[in-house]
């Protein structure tokens, strides 16, 4: 009698494959410490109805949210809207750890490491976000650097020290991982 059967067997892997990180060390002992996977949100509150009709179908996929007016008035008050933000804003990391930045909201968004923070390649946004000098990286985005709403970016923690990342469109967004 087999212990396992194959579709047991195929459930453990599955198991295995979403219970990342694994606190096992199964190359030995403990002293080896496995990578860990830090998960960040990239999020918003966009109202489709509106979003959509000032900026285009399909700008806005989510339900619910704020409409484009209170985000441009929130936007002029403060320089920033709460409900667009990274979370968390503050991470302690290992060299090795992989960030992955979710999509969490209905906007497309970028995590994007910088060496300052700066603005972004959205010149309305950066005006109203007082970020009038421009991150030379936001300049230099690729196609796959834009994070669709669901989607996913992957990021290796690959220096000691702090990483600044922020959104390329929305330049309030912002987060610093302190890597060691
Ligand atoms: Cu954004």
């Amino acid at each position: 009698m087999r212990p396992f059967s194959p579709a047991a067997a195929a459930a453990l892997l599955l198991l295995a494959a979403c219970d990342r990180p694994s606190p096992l060390s199964p190359a030995g002992p403990l002293t080896a410490r496995a990578e860990l996977q830090r998960n960040i949100s990239l999020k918003d509150a966009c109202d489709p109805a509106t979003f959509n009709a000032a900026l285009g179908p399909g700008s806005c996929v989510r339900s619910g949210g704020i409409t484009f007016q209170q985000f441009l008035a929130e936007l002029q008050a403060h320089g920033s809207v709460g409900a667009w933000h990274f979370a968390p804003t503050v991470l302690n990391a290992r060299v090795g750890d992989e960030l992955l930045a979710t999509n969490r909201g209905g906007e497309v968004h970028t995590f994007t490491e910088v060496e300052e923070f700066g603005g972004g390649i959205v010149p309305s946004l950066n005006q109203l976000s007082g970020n009038t000098t421009v991150a030379p990286e936001c300049t230099a985005l690729e196609a796959d650097d834009f994070v669709a709403p669901g989607g996913t970016y992957p990021e290796e923690v690959e220096d000691a020290g702090s990483e600044k990342y922020q959104c390329c469109i929305h330049p309030w967004m912002r987060m610093v991982v302190n890597a060691r």
